[in-house]
């Protein structure tokens, strides 16, 4: 019996307070709206976004909330005037729209759209309501435009793109946000090119994504900084050509300096993957005089502000930032979803857990492991 335009009752997990377990239960998932598509979300990583915000470091978190925002799945219904996908279309949510329409998609500047941006930040859908209600009645936020754990969630056309129904949704689901960001960071933010020295300070699966994006653009020096000397052998099978543990330095040596060392005056490019702003500072003043660029993707706890001398500005690095890679999801996936069939793209090596969507709260633990990349829960 199709489902289509009703409500559906489901599995999910829910945020009520920040510091708890989530709340295994069943929720209530409303019927997508005009320009809304209800997916059925088989596969669901967790990233540290959310776990930043169930912390309660998240300054905008707010509470009961549906959390994920890597996931992927069957496209279940769509409401009116949706054109762009289909019911039983294989599709990926995106936590950055694309609307194809707005002033920043036009600009052809910038991946971040401002489609839904203020309602997406509020977690709400575009028309201020939300499609979760649980068993009390009681309505639960959106998160980030994607709410993937919650076995049906209901998501804004223009942030939703379908996918090559070859490709797997266990694998895929991580291009929902730390491969595309990491890959993105270092082939479109950075654009790094044949021969550029790249370093990237953390080896998560953002860390180790930028250096497979730098590998892949040829860059003839991978220095991946992490203080887990654990990280060392999974980022040399991503690509580095060294690395380095920033606590194990020789006394009255700085990473900075030692970076400068190895690279004959700095980097070409530098990548923040840690979310630390020392690092960032790090990073920045790591960067070779007149033209190194560093690539701030890491986010900062509330209240965090970076700083360095404007003198290292003024001399010629560039500090910039980078957001889900500033890769297009709409225009974009397509082609790595393709790059990662023809293994041009790593993404099955991130998996390093996998579990049933009830050990959700156990898969939180996993990100403290030490050896942890990305758990990938199953519907
Ligand atoms: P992760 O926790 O798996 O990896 C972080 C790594 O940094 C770890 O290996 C850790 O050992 C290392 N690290 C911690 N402190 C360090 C230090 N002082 N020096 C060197 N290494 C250090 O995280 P991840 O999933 O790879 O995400 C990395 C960051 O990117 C997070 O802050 C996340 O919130 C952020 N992020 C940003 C975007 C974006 O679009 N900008 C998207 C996804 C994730
Ligand atoms: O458009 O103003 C805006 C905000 C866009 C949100 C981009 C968020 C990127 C950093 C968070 C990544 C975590 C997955
Ligand atoms: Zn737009």
């Amino acid at each position: 019996m199709s489902t289509a335009g009703k409500p559906i009752q489901c599995t999910a997990a829910v945020a009520y307070a920040a510091k708890q377990p989530l709340t295994i239960e069943t929720i209530t998932v409303g019927a997508p709206r005009a320009h809304e598509v209800r997916i059925k979300i088989l596969n669901t990583a967790i990233c540290h976004t959310d776990a930043y915000t169930l912390s309660g470091a998240d300054p905008e978190g707010a509470f009961p909330v549906v959390l994920g925002h890597e996931g992927a799945g069957i496209v279940e219904s769509v409401g009116p005037d949706v054109t762009n996908v289909k019911v039983g279309d294989h599709v990926i949510p995106l936590y950055t729209a694309e609307c194809g329409k707005c002033k920043f998609c036009l600009s052809g500047k910038t991946n971040l759209c401002g489609s839904v941006r203020d309602t997406q930040g509020r977690g709400v859908m575009p028309d201020g309501t939300s499609r979760f209600t649980n068993s009390k009645g009681e309505p639960l936020l959106h998160f980030m435009g994607c709410s993937t754990f919650s076995e049906y969630t209901v998501v804004a056309d223009v942030s939703v793109v379908a996918i090559d129904p070859t490709a797997p949704f266990e694998s895929v689901c991580l291009l929902g946000c730390g491969v595309t960001t990491g890959y993105g960071a270092a082939t479109k933010t950075a654009n790094v090119q044949k021969g550029d020295t790249v370093a990237v300070f953390g080896a998560g699966t953002v860390g180790l994504s930028v250096a497979q994006g730098a590998q892949r653009r040829e860059a003839s020096r991978i220095i991946i900084v992490d203080i887990n000397d654990n990280k060392e052998k999974v980022s040399r099978e991503f690509g580095a050509t060294d690395f380095v543990n920033p606590t194990k330095l020789p006394a009255g040596q700085t990473i900075v300096q030692k970076l400068i060392e190895m690279t004959d005056g700095g980097l070409d490019y530098t990548f923040d993957c840690t979310g630390n702003v020392n690092v960032m500072r790090d990073a920045l003043e790591a960067c070779h005089k007149g033209w190194g660029t560093s690539v701030i993707i890491g986010v900062a706890a509330a209240g965090k502000e970076i700083s360095t001398r404007p003198f290292q500005l003024v001399t010629g690095r560039v500090w910039k930032g980078s957001a889900f890679g500033g890769v297009k999801g709409r225009s974009e996936m397509g082609g790595l979803i393709k790059d990662y069939q023809n293994k041009k793209l790593k993404v099955d090596e991130f998996i390093t857990a996998r579990r049933p969507f009830a050990e959700i709260n156990d898969g939180f633990e996993d990100l403290h492991n030490g050896t942890c990349l990305r758990t990938v829960l199953k519907f």
